[in-house]
This record gives structure tokens, sequence and C-alpha cells, in this order.
């Protein structure tokens, strides 16, 4: 039946009723609290249609079911049809396997004007995904108005030049790139998310990817070893060793920092990165060294846990829930704070078994930033192939967790689209779509095992509708056949 109407994602249960008649534009809704959160059921007869919601994002999510049903038309920023359209007589009931259904847009590597992240929040809500997971620092810029640090901007959200892909020799772009969001940018961003039930959640990565804030105040660095001094923002990809000190004074600078972010995102999770922190800095710094013996901690690896435990303990006293990378795991993680694993599944596994809440996101799978195809005509060699098929096979729960009670700590899953080869918005609707589509199925609808799933029925509602919605809504995604067919 979704099969019939195109739904995408696939609704729970959808009956056709019979008939069908002109749709009036009135939509009478309903609270019902016992559907469960998100969840909705969508009656379209010869009275008119109604959407009774388990809650307030249930009736939206009703109403995007409901505009799939109206033809591409209404995909439209203003309709271009004449007459009435008619739509079919049905009965939908539907709600959402995973309560996190995210994309991360990394808007560190190439900043994305306030606009097109507006655009992003519209696309994510037609296709029920209700994360956007903003990655607003990384070594390449820092893109969030910090009043009481404003260098941060100033200094760092601005580099020299640009690397050109991950291509040897390496290419280089000249021009100065930056931009960053003041603090009403985001509450604005904040502010139309939640109009459309998406929850933005910042990332402020910490105590690696930071030389772009090292670069603004360098007291942040480790200023006792070689080569630290007059760091610029970084211009080349992958990891570097210019990490933040493990100092008194950076997490009070840091604490500053989240009370502001605070300030603006007003959602439970916050982001703190910890990944790919690599620790030689701070086994050659006579200040690293001293703290470790000082806290009375191992090694080099305690040392970030110290970190990372102050800032959930820190952010659990604010109401807040602290998420980040699986490298957070080591060395022992606060209770309470949250895992988003991207290192295949073992980092999910093992935080899920310890009783944290999981986001599942693995590269192996669903990072965006992976080409599309097999050939020399994507605009992307880099890192995994992900076709548009295997994103649909991805599972978020793996079988060892299948079935036992640690399952439920999985509470949902991540596409995550990493911009160091994805410069503006053309580039980043390519490498996102049609693949985000397949993702959202994935975390909204009870699809089975991976083996199981019917590709080609979502295929047949991708070419019979979806793609149609998406060239309504402008979305510059890879065409099936590939950029030049
Ligand atoms: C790893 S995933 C990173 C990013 C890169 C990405 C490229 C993660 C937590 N860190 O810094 O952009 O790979 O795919």
């Amino acid at each position: 039946m979704a099969s019939e109407l195109n739904l995408i994602p696939a609704p729970d249960r959808v009956e056709r009723t019979g008939g069908a008649g002109p749709f009036s534009g009135d939509v009478r809704t309903d609270l019902d609290p016992s559907l469960g959160p998100e969840a909705y059921r969508l009656t379209v007869s010869a009275d008119g249609a109604e959407i009774v919601g388990g809650d307030e994002a249930g009736v939206f999510w009703g109403r995007q079911t409901l505009r799939q049903m109206l033809g591409p038309e209404a995909f439209r920023r203003a309709p271009s049809a004449r007459g009435p359209v008619s739509v079919p007589y049905v009965t939908v009931e539907d709600r959402p396997r995973f309560a996190w259904r995210g994309f991360m847009l990394d808007v560190a590597r190439h900043f994305l004007p306030k606009d097109d992240v507006l655009r992003y929040v519209d696309l994510l809500a037609a296709h029920k995904l209700n994360v956007l997971h903003l990655h607003l620092t990384d070594d390449q810029g820092w893109r969030v108005e910090i009043r009481r640090h404003p260098r941060l901007t100033e200094t760092g959200a601005w580099r020299r030049r640009t690397r050109l892909g991950w291509g040897e020799p390496a290419l280089w772009d000249e021009r100065p790139h930056g931009g960053f969001y003041t603090q009403d940018d985001l509450r604005e961003i904040v502010a139309y998310a939640a109009e459309r039930h998406v929850t933005v959640v910042p990332e402020i990565d910490l105590p690696g990817h930071s030389q772009a804030a090292i670069a603004a105040y360098p007291e942040l660095g480790n200023t006792d070893v070689a080569g630290t001094a007059a760091l610029e923002v970084w211009t080349d990809w992958g990891i570097n060793r210019n990490v933040l000190a493990p100092t008194d004074a950076v997490v009070r600078f840091y604490e500053d920092v989240l009370d502001e972010v605070l300030a603006i995102f007003p959602g439970r999770f916050v982001h703190i990165g910890g990944d790919e922190c690599l620790k030689d800095q701070w086994r050659e710094s006579p200040t690293a060294q001293a703290r470790i013996r000082e806290l009375g901690l191992e090694n080099e690896e305690d040392l970030q846990s110290w970190m990372i435990r102050h800032f959930a303990r820190w952010l659990a006293t604010r109401g807040r829930r602290l998420i980040g990378w699986d490298e957070i795991l080591e060395g022992g993680l606060a209770d309470g704070a949250a895992v988003m694993c991207w290192r295949w599944y073992s980092g999910g596994i093992a935080a899920a078994e310890a009783g944290h809440s999981v986001v599942m996101c693995p590269q192996q799978e669903v990072y965006l930033d992976h080409a599309q195809a097999h050939g020399p005509e994507e605009p992307v060699p880099f890192g995994w192939v992900h076709t548009l098929e295997d994103v649909y096979r991805f599972e978020p729960v793996p079988p060892r967790l299948a079935g036992t009670p640690h399952a439920d700590n999985i509470i949902g899953a991540q596409a995550n689209l990493w911009t160091e080869v994805a410069e503006d918005r053309g580039r980043v609707d390519y490498q996102a779509f049609p693949r985000l589509v397949a993702f959202a199925e994935v975390a909204w609808s009870r699809l089975p095992g991976p083996d199981q799933r019917d590709f080609e029925d979502f295929e047949r509602r991708m070419n019979g509708a979806h793609y149609a919605r998406l060239d309504a809504l402008g979305v510059g995604y890879r065409p099936p056949g590939g950029p030049h067919p």
C-alpha cells in the first residue's frame, strides 16, 4: 500500500478505503496521547482529512504524509497547478521506530549560510527526520558567535586558504574561506526547526579538532610544547596534533562557551565531540604530565576522560545530557552520558551494554561524504562507497543486541555529512540525496532485517513519486543513472 501511494518513509499501516475526492485544504486535528510519541492516525474520506496525533509532533508527521498524497506540486513553495487536487481515501496508522532520527551537517569545514541550513531543516522535516546535529567547530573553522570570547569568530571563523579535496598532490583554493552564525542566527534556526519538530543539537568539539580555537586564543593550546606558537586556522584536512591543554583555565574557557551555547540551544543533548584527539602533545607537555600526577591518573587517555566527565557533570547540573563520539568511552564515561557511535559497531555495543544511550552512525554505512557509486565520474573519490541500496540496508541495531534489553539503549541513528569536499549547497545536496531518503526510511519505518529489505519497492516509490517531490523542492540529488546520464 505504501508502495501504491509512493509514501516515504513507509508507514506502519496503510488502508485504502475506496475512492478519492478533491482535497479542500482543511485538516481536522486532534490529540490522543495513547497513540504514543510522534505517532499519528491520518484519515481521508468524503468527510475530509483528519489527523489524530499522539502529540503535536505526531500531527505534524501526519501532515507530511498527507502532503505526499497531494502529488509533487505540494512540495513547491507555491502551487503551479490549477484546480483542486484529488486525494485517495485512506487510513494511515504510523509511528517512528527510533526517537533520534538524525542528520549531521559539518558547517565547520565549509561554512553553509543560514538560509541553506533553514532549507535543510525543511528537507529533514519532509522526511520525518527530527534531529539536526550542527558540527559547529573544528580545526578549520569556528562557526558560533561567543560574546565573552569574540576572537573565536573574529579569528577562528576564517582560514587563509582551502585544500581542494583529498587528492595527492594537494591542490589549493588560495582564497580565504569563512563565516559564522551570530547567536540570533542560531536562535532563528532553532525556532524554525522547533516549529517543524526538529531539535538542533550543537557540537562544540573538544579536546581534539580545536585548532581554530587555539589559533584565536593560543593559550588554549599546549604552549609548553615546541611548534604550538602562532598557529593559524588549519588549512588542511585530517587529524592534527594541536589539541587543547588539559588545564583548569581551558576548562573554564569552555564553560563560558557552553554557557552561551546552552542559552541558544534548549534541547536536552549537547555534543562535546571527543573524537580523534591525538595525545602526543600531552605526552610531551610538562604541564599535562603534572596534571596527570596531580589528578592521580594513569595516562593521557584518562586525562581526556577526566575532561569529558567534567563536562558531563557540568551539563547534568544544568539539566542537559552530554553526547559525544565513541572515543569518549576510553578511560570510562560518566553515567547518563550518551554515545554517538561512528567507528564500526563495537563502541556502540559496548556503550549500550554498559547502559548508555547510543546513536548509531557508523562510518562504514552512513557517511554521506563518502562516494555513492564506484567509478571516476563520482565527484568524491573518498572513503568507502555507500550506494543508495547500501544505506537502505543499514541496520542500526547490531545482531548481538537485537532481542536483548540493551537494544532499547539504541535510541536512534544518524547520517553524517562531513564537508571537506562539499563546499556549497549544491555539493551538499548531491552527497546527501537521495541517500538521506533511504536513511530516513531506515530510521522511521519498521523494516525487516537488512537481507529481507525490499529495495526494489523503495526504488519504485522513489521513481514513482519521490524524485519528482525532490525536484519540486529543488534538491540537487545524484540522478539515479549517475551524474552524467
Ligand atoms: C572522521 S567521524 C571524523 C571527521 C572527518 C570524517 C571524514 C568523526 C567523529 N571524525 O573529522 O571529517 O572522518 O569522513
